[in-house]
């Protein structure tokens, strides 16, 4: 098996452990669900973020650039409590380079309760973090998505030096690993979910990027 696929394997694994389902969807994704859903409307800036691959006939067509979309179809018919996590290719169209790729994998997650709140994203985070580095320290940083408010990135220390600086880390002892935050209201009201009863918290990753630091 490809490293790739056993890392992915290994972080459903750890999920699924506390209580997790996963959630499926297409690659081949509409407007509404990729963008519109996540607070991302026509002509928003931050759909430059992601320079998307579209049909070429179909300008509502497009290759999803995030599992974002699958967790917002899953809103769509499901009410909350909702505990998933969405495995899946995603595509951005980026010149290729030795830290970019136009396929590559994500795992994102979603919890929407009542009374969820930032201290469970970052418990859940830390309890992933040791099941999947051992003793590894966290850090999140403010950060900026605009699914989320708050939004966060989150570090931890270096798994190749142990935290005391090389290249792999440019010397910092931190690297990053997912960015998270609280969904954002807006999110769950137009995926059908009502923002003044139900919180919750999504975080994502790239599975190449955790697969280069256990590797
Ligand atoms: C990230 C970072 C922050 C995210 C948001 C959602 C949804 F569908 F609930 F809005 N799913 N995943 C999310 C939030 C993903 O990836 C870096």
């Amino acid at each position: 098996r490809h490293p790739v696929s056993l890392i992915k394997n290994k972080i459903i694994e750890i999920f699924a452990n506390i209580g997790f389902s996963i959630a499926e969807g297409p690659e081949i994704e509409d407007d509404w669900h990729n963008f519109t859903a996540l607070n991302l409307p026509e002509y928003h800036p931050a759909r430059d973020m992601q320079d998307t691959f579209f049909i070429q006939t179909r300008p509502d067509i497009l290759l999803h650039t995030h599992t974002s979309s699958v967790e917002v179809r899953y809103m769509e018919q499901n009410q909350p409590p909702i505990r998933i996590i969405a495995p899946g290719r995603v595509y951005r169209n980026e010149d290729i380079s030795a830290r970019s790729h136009c396929l590559f994998h994500q795992i994102e997650g979603l919890y929407i309760d009542t009374n969820v709140s930032f201290a469970d994203l970052k418990q859940t985070l830390l309890y992933f973090t040791k099941e999947m580095f051992g003793k590894s320290k966290i850090r999140l940083r403010p950060s900026y998505f605009p699914f989320t408010e708050p939004s966060a990135e989150m570090d931890i220390t270096c798994n190749i030096c142990g935290g005391t600086g090389c290249g792999f880390c440019k010397h910092t002892g931190w690297v990053e690993i997912l960015g998270c935050g609280m969904v954002d209201p807006n999110v769950l009201e137009a995926c059908g979910i009502d923002s003044s009863i139900y919180s919750g918290y999504a975080f994502g990753m790239g599975v190449e990027r955790i697969t280069n630091l256990k590797y």
